[in-house]
């Protein structure tokens, strides 16, 4: 497979694409797609202008999740990450779209973006929004996933998944702006998401990402 992955390294959805197809075993290159200044081929790739997009031989597709959900039909047989069995792939398919559409507009579009990106854009950080973000919006889906994942070490049959995957994407977003999840108050989440940062793939990525940081801070 020549798996080409384009985007930003600190995008999560980016970061569950590479985490995905590193975790299924795929050899993927990463091209850096800047999403706020994007070269005009990209287009091509997604219309929308989003990252991540791929190229695997001829093929190209765009979008994190329909990504990964290909990448899955491509070899469903290794290291599967979708789950088995129709009630596993759409719980799986649950959690996934919750660390997108719910948590995403929290971790990385308040509080990543206003803690990272925006002083980097010469924007001022809005506080009010990632404390709001912090005490009075993300709390709520931390109850709920607290509650999902229970006993088990990961969210769905107690075996890793894309569900693990995505929220733990968000949560490694959350982490580079400088905030936490409270691990008095959600135990079980904040173990689990220091449990899927010690899988090798999820650790060299996000090692990654740090010195990209390191960089960006001493240029500043
Ligand atoms: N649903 C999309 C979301 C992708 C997304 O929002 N990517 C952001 C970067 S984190 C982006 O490209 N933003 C640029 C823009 O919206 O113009 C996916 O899962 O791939």
């Amino acid at each position: 497979m020549s798996l080409v992955v384009f985007g930003a390294p600190l995008s999560p959805f980016v970061r569950k694409v590479r985490l995905f197809a590193a975790e299924k075993g795929f050899d993927y290159q990463l091209e850096n797609v800047n999403p706020f200044n994007q070269p005009d081929w990209y287009r091509e790739l997604n219309p929308l202008r989003r990252v991540p997009a791929i190229r695997d031989g001829d093929f190209t597709l765009a979008d994190s999740s329909v990504i990964c959900h290909y990448l899955e039909d491509r070899d469903p047989q290794r290291a599967p990450l979708c789950g088995t069995g129709a009630e596993s792939r759409a719980r799986i398919n649950w959690l996934e779209k919750y660390a997108d559409y719910e948590l995403a507009p929290l971790t990385t579009f308040t509080v990543f973006r206003n803690r990272l990106l925006k002083p980097l854009m010469g924007k001022v950080c809005d506080e009010v929004a990632v404390k709001g973000a912090m005490q009075e919006k993300l709390p709520e889906h931390f109850d709920y996933l607290e509650k999902c994942l229970g006993e088990q070490q990961w969210f769905i049959d107690d075996r890793f998944s894309l569900a693990d995957i995505a929220i733990a994407c968000q949560l490694v977003n959350l982490r580079h702006g400088e905030e936490e999840l409270d691990a008095q108050r959600w135990p079980k989440l904040a173990a689990h998401f220091e449990r899927t940062l010690t899988r090798p793939a999820l650790a060299e990525i996000v090692q990654g990402e740090l010195q990209i940081i390191a960089k960006i801070m001493a240029k500043r």
